[in-house]
């Protein structure tokens, strides 16, 4: 399938883990990728991955400052088509360790970070009334996970916002959608204390095994294309069952 020739996207998170394996579809789709990381030299790992005229830039999307910058190289390719926001924090806290420091540290992050981005993408959206906007939340949003109530807060903005965003934009033409996950085999969890949950989570899932990043790209990418036109304001649970709402 080629359903992203022609198409400009900006992905955030984009150096590793679901981020990078989004990114990587939507380039061998077709589409021009603007790939944003905190870890500047990994998002231009993926954009040279990529090929084309795809490029890396380094931003911390909590950083006012620095999506501004993002933005201006995102101006240099005339439009935006669509805007993947995977970029997050995932920690591993337990609550008795969570104070108002390490609560900020995640929110500036993951909803203001998240503020951030819509605000400038759908800035450029609007002036051509045409859009996708995906946001990453998560499943833990329905579990209410152990060891990341911030996270789990953050995330469940990331659901209402993206509904309010949704009507907001619809005049526009622009959809607003999110994936939620479950656990995924991505560095950020492998670094952490949550790759331990693998065995309790696929207990919890109707169809077994290990949730990879590629497992949640075929979603992003619907949600992305041009046929999705017609779903907006959603959350995709994409976790092998483990959650049914
Ligand atoms: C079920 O989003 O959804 C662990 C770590 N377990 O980040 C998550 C579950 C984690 C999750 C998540």
């Amino acid at each position: 399938m080629q359903r992203f020739q022609g198409r400009v996207a900006v992905v955030s998170g984009a150096a590793q883990g679901m981020g990078k394996a989004v990114a990587l579809r939507l380039g061998s789709e077709g589409a021009t990728v603007i790939a944003a990381d905190i870890n500047g030299a990994g998002a231009e790992k993926t954009a040279k991955e990529i090929g084309g005229k795809s490029i890396g830039v380094a931003c911390d999307i909590g950083d006012e400052a620095a999506v501004a910058k993002l933005f201006a190289e995102v101006a240099k390719f005339g439009k935006l088509d669509v805007q993947v926001n995977a970029a997050a924090i995932v920690p591993f806290t337990p609550w008795d360790k969570i104070d108002f420091a390490e609560w900020r540290r995640i929110m500036r992050v993951n909803l203001d970070g998240l503020f951030l981005m819509c605000k400038a993408g759908s800035d450029i959206m609007r002036k051509a009334d045409y859009g996708r906007i995906i946001n990453f939340c998560s499943n833990s949003i329905f579990a209410g996970t152990p060891n990341m109530a911030h996270y789990v807060a953050s995330k469940g903005g990331v659901m209402t916002f993206s509904r309010a965003l949704a009507t907001e934009l619809g005049g526009n033409k622009i959809t607003v959608n999110c994936v939620a996950p479950g656990l995924v085999n991505s560095e950020s969890v492998q670094a952490s204390q949550h790759k331990e949950a693998f065995g309790f989570v696929e207990m919890l899932q109707a169809i077994k095994g290990h949730g990879q990043p590629e497992d949640v790209v075929p979603a992003v990418a619907f949600l992305a294309s041009d046929e999705a036109h017609w779903i907006t304001g959603q959350t995709l649970v994409v976790d092998a069952g483990m959650v049914r709402w």
